[in-house]
């Protein structure tokens, strides 16, 4: 995919467009800490005048070369996606400082939303909502809470993952953690550090090294090293998992040995309390040994958005 044009894009050092933090570049408060080092929020101001409020990924001090280019492969690979369900790279520095320059996602990630979800901390706040809504008519707002907690990514993030299909790329990061939200129903797929073109093959055969979230990992990848959209459909089903347990670990304390021979034994994640029986079927689909027999992210797209339940 050719290197998109757009004003100060590509940008390096001695460009005349380039980053410079302080003058086109306002850095704002640190939003978390990443794998690379600091994300801070902050200002850039486009060649036109106008501020843009983005996300500033930095590279902390003090790392190797191959980290660097780690950092800088993710940031030209995003830099090649077009997609609304995708984090958008404005554009990035080669330094330094080495940086990244991303849309600001508001909402974070989808792990820290779901861990914070009002009715997870107090069991009963639905019920008082429901109540306080109801006493004022307003019902229909109270469902919506919900329903858009269930349904954000059921219709984005399984479009997203399938735009990632159609240009043969696997994510192979695919969790909570790296799904961030525009809004209550907007999610965005993050964190390409580890992902991969399949090119012409069926998947993309990675040599063993680096850290693995083994418990998002479909088997034929951490037996074999082998990865491909099916294996992405495996993450997503896990990733069902933490959305319908409020941000649960899944395997619990379980290591990654231990996981394996779980799911070797045939054994898969409960379905929880607050998993629909067919939305838990479908997760069951996704962990199928047979990759031909997991559903495509064209077909989980169709699943989620035709249900009568939560169609509206
Ligand atoms: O859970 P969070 O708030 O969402 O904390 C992490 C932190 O930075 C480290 O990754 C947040 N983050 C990463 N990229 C973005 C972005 N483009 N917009 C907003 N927040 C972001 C992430």
């Amino acid at each position: 995919t050719p290197m998109p044009e757009s004003e100060g894009i590509i940008i390096k050092k001695s460009d005349s467009t380039a980053f410079t933090p302080g003058e086109n570049l306002i850095l704002g408060e640190v939003l978390g800490e990443g794998e690379f080092g600091a994300v801070h929020e902050g200002l850039y101001i486009t060649p036109s005048g106008t501020q843009q409020p983005v996300a500033i990924k930095m590279l902390r001090d003090k790392t190797s070369p191959s980290t660097r280019e780690e950092f800088l492969r993710e940031a030209r690979l995003m830099m090649s996606f077009d997609h609304h369900c995708i984090v958008k790279m404005i554009g990035f520095s080669e330094g330094p400082p080495l940086l990244m320059v991303q849309e600001l996602v508001p909402l974070g990630s989808m792990l820290a939303y779901l861990l914070e979800f009002p009715d997870r901390v107090s069991p009963n706040y639905e019920l008082k909502i429901w109540a306080t809504h109801i006493a004022c008519g307003e019902f229909q707002q109270w469902f919506n809470l919900n329903f858009e907690h269930s349904m954000m990514n059921f219709t984005l993030h399984p479009l997203g993952m399938k735009y990632l299909e159609d240009i043969r790329l696997v994510h192979r990061d695919l969790a909570a953690r790296n799904i961030l939200l525009a809004s209550r129903t907007q999610a965005k797929i993050s964190d390409f550090g580890l992902s991969r073109t399949f090119g012409n093959n069926d998947y993309y055969k990675a040599t063993a090294g680096g850290k693995w979230p083994i418990k998002w990992y479909a088997p034929e990848s951490f037996n074999y090293g082998a990865f491909s959209t099916a294996s992405d459909v495996w993450s997503y089903g896990v990733t069902l998992w933490e959305m319908f347990s409020y941000g649960e670990q899944p395997y619990g304390d379980m290591k990654g040995t231990e996981v394996i021979e779980f799911i070797e034994r045939g054994e898969r994640l409960p379905q929880t309390e607050k998993c629909p029986d067919y939305v838990y079927h479908v997760m069951l689909r996704c962990w199928n040994l047979r990759i031909s027999e997991r559903p495509t992210f064209k077909e989980l797209m169709d699943i989620f958005s035709n249900d009568p339940e939560y169609a509206n």
